[in-house]
């Protein structure tokens, strides 16, 4: 609307009104033909039907602008979201490549320590020379590889045998939320509950290694979950879990967990703002937390369902069950039955 229409539009109002407070004093009336005066006033009634049409217009501009400049920023906003997800994927992608080349480096570091065939320093050794009764055995020192002696449990039926194992759930009697040192050096014993201890299983897998879960549940039934690829990077590297080749029945509940730090209750390597161990109570490669918790609280029949920090495996029971038994075991790769 311009400054003469607005102008106009005034002087129509203030005619209007100066009409309506004054209804006694009427003035004497202007001298002017009948004819005259109904030519203004339709002249003037053209001109707000005008007006009222262009303020229409006006309105219904105004609107179908304010429609536009919403439809524009939710397309914005899906862009944003679509860019958000190619980075994600271009970082899944990163961690996966990385992980690989890691993997490669330690094949390489271990062709290039190949150590002499008589060497005893697992259980597929072991069943390499025909012991092939599942069991505890002790492993012997070794000088060449600078190990110490280690009480070991070997499975020599599962799957083929030469499974040494490096955990173990069943009874419950062993609390698992321990600290760093004693993660490192392994705890329990071998024919119940325990860990092996984060530096033998470094060192046990620095010969390219499969990695085998097996669970159960309170029901009694069995799944499982195989890695084709499983290493620790050392101390340093806080035990930086790695892991690839995912098969079995159980769900890939590990993947979350892979190129992730160890954190115990005194070392918080996760990735998370959270305390992971100290809210899982346990320890483990914790991401932010977890898809599993193998090393968590055991809770017994009854009680299996009600909390978050048991021993958990979501893509088998979800987060809330706690699982009746655990068993994690490793084997050479290049282990033939
Ligand atoms: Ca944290």
């Amino acid at each position: 609307m311009n400054f003469s229409n607005v102008a106009l539009v005034v002087a129509l109002i203030l005619l209007t009104e100066t009409k309506a407070q004054n209804p006694k004093k009427k003035p004497a009336p202007p001298k002017i033909a009948k004819g005259q005066c109904c030519d203004e006033v339709r002249t003037l009634k053209v001109q707000v039907a005008n007006l009222t049409s262009i303020l229409e217009e006006l309105s219904r501009k105004q609107e179908t602008d304010l429609i536009n400049v919403v439809r524009q920023i939710m397309e914005l906003d899906k862009q944003k979201q679509q860019l958000d997800n190619r980075v994600t994927e271009a970082e899944s992608k990163y961690s996966e490549v990385n992980n690989r080349v890691e993997i490669m480096q330690l094949q390489t570091l271990q062709s290039a320590t190949q150590t002499s065939s008589d060497a005893i320093y697992d259980c597929a050794s072991l069943y390499g020379k025909s012991y092939k009764i599942s069991g505890e055995y002790k492993l012997p020192k070794d000088e060449f590889l600078g190990t110490p002696e280690l009480s070991v449990f070997c499975d020599m039926e599962t799957n083929g045998g030469g499974w040494t194992l490096i955990q173990r759930r069943k009874i419950g009697l062993t609390s698992f939320k321990r600290d760093w040192k004693q993660y490192k050096s392994g705890f329990g014993s071998v024919r119940g509950d325990f860990w092996l201890g984060n530096e033998h299983i470094f060192r046990l897998t620095r010969q390219p290694s499969t990695l085998r879960i097996e669970m159960e549940d309170w029901e009694g039934e069995t799944r499982y979950a195989e890695y084709g690829f499983f290493t620790l990077g050392n101390e340093l590297n806080s035990y930086k879990l790695f892991i690839a080749n995912y098969s079995g029945n159980a769900g890939n509940s590990l993947r979350y967990h892979n190129n992730t730090n160890f954190s115990t209750v005194n070392r918080d390597n996760d990735k998370c703002v959270d305390d992971c161990a100290s809210l899982r109570k346990g320890g483990y490669w914790y991401n932010c937390c977890t898809d599993s918790n193998l090393n968590g609280v055991f809770y017994r029949y009854g009680e299996h369902k009600k909390n978050t920090d048991g021993i958990t495996w979501y893509g088998w029971h979800g987060p809330n069950y706690s699982l009746k038994k655990i068993e994690m075991k490793i084997r050479p790769v290049s282990f033939q039955p």
